[in-house]
């Protein structure tokens, strides 16, 4: 046995952490993984998750090879097969139906995975359909919708600088259990101690008394979603205290007035019984802040995935750059990726919205996507136009988007479905195909996503670790051959115009510093996305320009260095990364602030039928619905309960561990109860990702220890958030009784 040692970033979250890990190459086992003390981001530090993706290669039930389905039942097929069948299929259904008779979702592990993000763009473009569907949606998406309007581009959302800030205000993040988000840290209990030890506080804005809120010096229980009316008595605080301070961004911020009108009637007085926080606790944390001298204001899911989604994450920003934080040390500051993504310079983009909508409701797609929430009436509907084929590329909407049944049902009677999968699971089982790619230990990863909502600049390339299983297919590759049959070429052809493409770009931007030639040539050690990598490194940033610049980066360094490379702390960016029109920030886009009459509205809305409020919650073992078929993850007593508050239990006659009916307005559960004194009174929490109990799914550790229930039957796809369209897995009116 020759034992070798492997450095790499763990690629379970977006933490990133450095490992160390002994693997026996020849045997393809693992020994042992290890945090790396030398990797400058982690230092040592992992979670109980830092095992998973050993644990997702040596599960027996992943899926290694193509599956067809044939006569309710899976068997093996050659990939050639499985990719001229499935091509053939589409193809046949577009040519007859239209291209958008074909619907698409894509899902979160796809973040997880450098190469796969490097052919995302190609895979969306070669459906290049208007019925696309992300996890995003139940995610950032009105962080992204807010990052456009004030800063030009979706993808420009800042981050917290908790390194360096003195007041951490968190609002609808866990980071504790979450590993952060988009706050890109690692460790972040240290973090928040390191907040602490420079005489820093911490305070969390929540439902529940989590994890976070414990370690905090101040917990604010707040009803869901009701954080946009306490951020604009915010608001209005620092306008009645004559504290407006937009520091270096003084020059370049149009529409402080009309944020001032917006927020002029919300005083901390008029949101207080709406939202549950005392007027006093409020003027209290507006005080701390403003006297603060590095206050960062920071919101997530619970802020996006809520029906006041874009106001609330819009706020957030509007506060940080009112009290000069945005983009100052300390505060809410942008990441630089190596490979160049935040190097946003160019024409300012159109806005990227109601291009066209959905056909059900008519709602508009923002980014090239229609709400999630929106999939189980358009896959019901009927009709000449609607929805024959779909392809699922590492997602599981049936738990992971609301009413998650009613997309079961809509699959079931799809004329054709394909998933790029590894498990048959609750969504996959519906599928004619599944294409399995090889997982991580099998390929090489960069974190080209997570370096771009990281706390400190970093580049990371993670070494394949064992030879992939025989006969096998990485996720990218998979894409090239269904996509380039799709559009009538192959596989080579259509990567080979992907790198045009990509060269076409830079040498187009370089004002004749690089040429075509020049590039390809000191690219072709590579291939695929690896040479992809190789340029956007060398033209990123901290490149070499291909030889101009002999101390700056390319591939090779990169891989070259074990743990990666830190480049420090976060810079200031602005207002040189803004895609705006003139460099500016309209602070008070039109479509957002046309939203706050149905905030108004809001106040006076209370649902007697359904009195209580459903949130979700995360556990340090789960990761979505994709962990629960590992044993060591799945074991222990049951984590899928509905928490609910002792008042609120004993009003029902309710004991710990009961069996309880959870009624909301879609469906009706069963489900078991924790009563906890961590929830506000009047609100519930249960998680996600649960509901292993569909028949047909072979995930028998899942289905057997921890089936749970999906918390996702219960959320109403009726309810979006305005304008962007975000499921509302927050703040879901339920009734709970005794069975
Ligand atoms: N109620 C509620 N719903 C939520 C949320 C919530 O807080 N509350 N959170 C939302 C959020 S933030 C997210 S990101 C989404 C996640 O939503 P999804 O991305 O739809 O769900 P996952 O559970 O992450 O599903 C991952 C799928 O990818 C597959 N997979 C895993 N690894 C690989 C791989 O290497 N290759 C391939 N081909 N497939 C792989 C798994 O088998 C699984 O089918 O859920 C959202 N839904
Ligand atoms: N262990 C683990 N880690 C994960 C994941 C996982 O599934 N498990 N998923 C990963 C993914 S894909 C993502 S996107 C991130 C998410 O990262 P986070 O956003 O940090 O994750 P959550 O733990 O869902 O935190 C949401 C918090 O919002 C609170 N909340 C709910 N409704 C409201 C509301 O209306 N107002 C306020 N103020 N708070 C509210 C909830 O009580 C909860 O504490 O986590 C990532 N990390
Ligand atoms: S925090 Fe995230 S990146 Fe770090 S070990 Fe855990 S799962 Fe892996
Ligand atoms: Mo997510």
């Amino acid at each position: 046995m020759t034992i070798e040692t492997i450095h790499r970033s763990c690629p379970t979250c977006q933490a990133c952490c450095g490992l160390i890990m002994e693997v026996d190459r020849k045997e393809k086992k693992v020994i042992s993984i290890k945090g790396d003390d030398q990797d400058p981001r982690s230092k040592g530090y992992v979670c109980a998750k830092s095992q998973a993706f050993r644990y997702v290669y040596e599960d027996p039930e992943r899926v290694r090879r193509p599956l067809k389905k044939v006569n309710g039942e899976f068997v093996e097929v050659s990939w050639e097969q499985a990719f001229d069948d499935v091509s053939k299929r589409l193809i046949e259904i577009r040519e007859q139906h239209g291209k958008d008779s074909i619907g698409m979702y894509y899902g979160n592990p796809n973040a997880h995975n450098g190469h796969t993000m490097l052919y995302t763009m190609p895979l969306i473009q070669g459906f290049n359909t208007e019925r696309l569907f992300t996890a995003g949606s139940m995610d950032q998406l009105p962080q992204n919708f807010v990052g456009d309007l004030l800063y030009g581009q979706g993808a420009l959302v800042p981050i917290p600088d908790m390194a360096r800030s003195d007041f951490f205000v968190c609002m609808g993040g866990n980071p504790l259990v979450s590993e952060g988000s988009f706050m890109g840290g690692v460790n972040i209990k240290s973090m928040m101690q390191g907040i602490r030890d420079r005489g820093g506080k911490i305070a969390v804005l929540d439902p529940r008394r989590t994890e976070t809120a414990k370690f905090a010096d101040r917990h604010i229980f707040i009803k869901p979603a009701t954080d946009a009316l306490l951020l604009l008595a915010w608001v209005n605080e620092i306008f009645s205290r004559d504290a407006v301070n937009l520091g270096h961004l003084d020059h370049c911020v149009d529409g402080v007035d009309v944020v001032r009108e917006l927020a002029k009637k919300y005083t901390p007085e008029v949101v207080a019984e709406s939202t549950g926080v005392p007027a006093e606790a409020l003027r209290q944390l507006v005080t701390d802040f403003l006297s603060a001298e590095a206050p960062v204001l920071y919101g997530r899911i619970g802020l996006c995935s809520q029906a006041f989604g874009t106001l609330s994450s819009w706020l957030i920003q509007v506060i940080n750059i009112l009290t000069g934080r945005l983009d100052a040390p300390g505060g809410l500051m942008f990441s630089r990726a190596a490979t160049g993504q935040s190097e946003t310079g160019g024409d300012v983009l159109e806005f990227p919205y109601k291009r066209w909508q959905s056909r059900v409701r008519g709602f508009p797609e923002y980014m090239g996507m229609l709400p999630a929430s929106c999939m189980g009436e358009e896959l019901e509907c009927e009709g000449e136009d609607k929805i024959r084929a779909f392809v699922t590329v590492a997602g599981n909407p049936v738990l992971s988007v609301p009413n998650g049944k009613r997309i079961s049902d809509g699959f079931a009677k799809l004329d054709f479905m394909v998933s790029f999968d590894i498990y048959i699971n609750e969504t996959t089982q519906h599928a004619d195909y599944i294409l399995p790619s090889t997982v991580q230990l099998e390929h090489s990863n960069h974190d080209f996503l997570f370096a771009t909502i990281s706390q400190s600049n970093f580049v990371h390339y993670s070494p394949q670790t064992f030879e992939p299983a025989e006969d096998s297919r990485a996720q990218y590759q998979i894409i090239l051959e269904i996509v380039s049959r799709f559009n009538g070429s192959t596989a080579d052809e259509l990567d080979n115009s992907i790198l045009k493409e990509l060269v076409d770009q830079i040498v187009g931007g370089s004002e004749g510093a690089f040429s075509e030639e020049l590039i390809m040539e000191k690219s072709s050690a590579y291939t695929a996305g690896d040479r992809m990598l190789d340029i956007m490194l060398r033209v990123g940033p901290y490149g070499d320009y291909f030889g101009h610049n002999p101390d700056g980066l390319n591939l090779e360094k990169v891989m070259a260095a074990k743990q990666g490379i830190d480049f420090g702390p976060l810079q200031s960016m602005l207002p040189g990364l803004l895609r705006t029109e003139g460099q500016r920030i309209n602070l008070a886009p039109t479509i957002i602030c046309d939203d706050e009459p149905r905030l108004a509205k809001s106040m006076t809305q209370t649902d007697l039928k359904r009195p209580l409020l459903m949130i979700g919650r995360r556990n340090i073992r789960d990761m979505n619905s994709w962990l629960h078929n590992i044993n060591q993850y799945a074991r222990g007593k049951n984590r899928c309960t509905l928490m609910i508050h002792p008042d609120d239990a004993k009003a029902r006659n309710l004991n710990d561990g009961d069996r309880v009916k959870i009624e909301a307005r879609i469906r009706t559960h069963e489900v078991e109860l924790c009563i906890s004194d961590e929830m506000m009174p009047g609100v519930v929490s249960l998680p996600h990702g649960f509901g292993h109990v569909y028949a047909d799914t072979q995930q028998s550790i899942a289905s057997d220890k921890l089936p749970g229930v999906s918390a996702n039957d219960l959320v109403d796809d009726e309810v979006l958030d305005m304008p962007s369209g975000a499921g509302v897995a927050n703040g879901v009116p339920v009734q709970v009784y005794a069975i």
